[in-house]
């Protein structure tokens, strides 16, 4: 595969920081790192990052990635190895542009790679490609998953087998704009549509997904996300409310709902007793990185739960990033120990 170079920070801005853990890959930029157990290894499926010529906005057009590589582990400590590029933006009939963070799944032995993308009319869609094998290649379908919309897909698979998909991010991610059920032609403003700060924040969705895994096999549903006291969190509350980046991982019969807060750079979490919530808000998982983005998955590995995330260490800037993993903790009463994965 292409090699790009990767540039690094200078001494300074290096010595005045420590990580918690080093880049994955540093041949490419890598982001928004889905992880999962196929079998007996451990698969990755990040973003691409790459340069680009576009200027970058509020909406994040200057994340211009245009194709997705695969990564795969035989174990949490052994390297990391780069399956070469799996699907390209050329070969999505319905895709413009911005092959946002993917995720993949698994079901009777076949592989599938959901993935955001602008289609023709710059509208976020979700879309779906297959594969016989883990690492690909992916073969897209020629539309997009019929009725979706925004970004950031995350297949969760119950014990029962039945998969689920959760997706949504609002800003550049345009699920502001679907409020209404239709996408609100109110201008290119990341910022408007939104609800005022005392209205409830906006909700990421949830599907089933349908028994051949290429469509919504439901009308999608609005997660509710509650405070401690059973209100919905407030559009206005930038710690707590959903941005984008939904992950749900089962841990002791608890759902798990973790996502970004977006502006305040932070992986929190809530809880739930079964798949669609509601999900009661618990805390921070992992704080701020660095760059502006946050963008996480959770799996456990061979008895051991680990987060995968990223950060801009390589480059110092916030489009082009570097994929890492570190472990992570619960405690015997079901709380997630909190990440500091920078320290000044
Ligand atoms: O990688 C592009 C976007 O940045 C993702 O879709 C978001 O979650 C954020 O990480």
């Amino acid at each position: 595969s292409e090699q790009e170079s990767v540039s690094t920070m200078d001494n300074s801005q290096q010595d005045s920081l420590s990580f918690l853990s080093q880049p994955l890959v540093t041949d490419h930029y890598t982001a928004d790192p889905s992880a999962h157990v196929f079998g007996d290894k451990l698969y990755i499926y990040p973003s691409h990052d790459v340069e680009t010529i576009v200027e970058e906005d509020d909406s994040g057009a200057h994340f211009n990635m245009m194709d997705y590589h695969v990564y795969s582990m035989e174990s949490p400590s052994s390297e990391i190895i780069d399956h070469g590029k799996v699907l390209d933006l050329k070969d999505i009939p319905w895709a413009k542009r911005q092959l946002w963070a993917p995720d993949a799944a698994e079901k009777n032995g076949k592989y599938y790679l959901y993935f955001p993308a602008k289609d023709q009319e710059d509208i976020f869609r979700l879309g779906v490609a297959t594969a016989d094998q883990p690492t690909g290649p992916f073969k897209a379908e020629p539309e997009p998953i019929e009725n979706s919309f925004s970004i950031d897909p995350a297949v969760f698979k119950d014990q029962d087998g039945q998969h689920y998909i959760y997706w949504g991010g609002i800003w550049g991610g345009q699920l502001q704009k679907w409020r209404t059920g239709k996408y609100l032609s109110t201008g290119n403003s990341p910022y408007a549509d939104e609800p005022a700060d005392d209205e409830p924040a906006i909700a990421p969705q949830v599907a089933k997904l349908s028994e051949n895994m290429l469509q919504f096999g439901e009308a999608p549903r609005a997660i509710e996300i509650l405070d401690q006291e059973g209100e919905p969190i407030k559009a206005g509350d930038h710690d707590r409310r959903f941005f984008e980046a939904a992950w749900v991982h089962l841990h002791n019969d608890t759902y798990y709902f973790s996502y970004s807060t977006g502006d305040t750079h932070n992986i929190a979490y809530a809880t739930g007793d079964n798949p669609y919530g509601p999900f009661t808000y618990q805390g921070v998982i992992l704080k701020p990185v660095m760059g502006w983005t946050n963008h996480h998955s959770i799996v456990e590995v061979e008895g051991e739960w680990y987060i995968f995330y990223h950060d801009t260490q390589l480059s110092g800037k916030t489009h082009l990033r570097n994929i890492k993993m570190t472990k992570l903790t619960h405690r015997p009463d079901g709380s997630i120990e909190t990440i500091t994965p920078m320290k000044k």
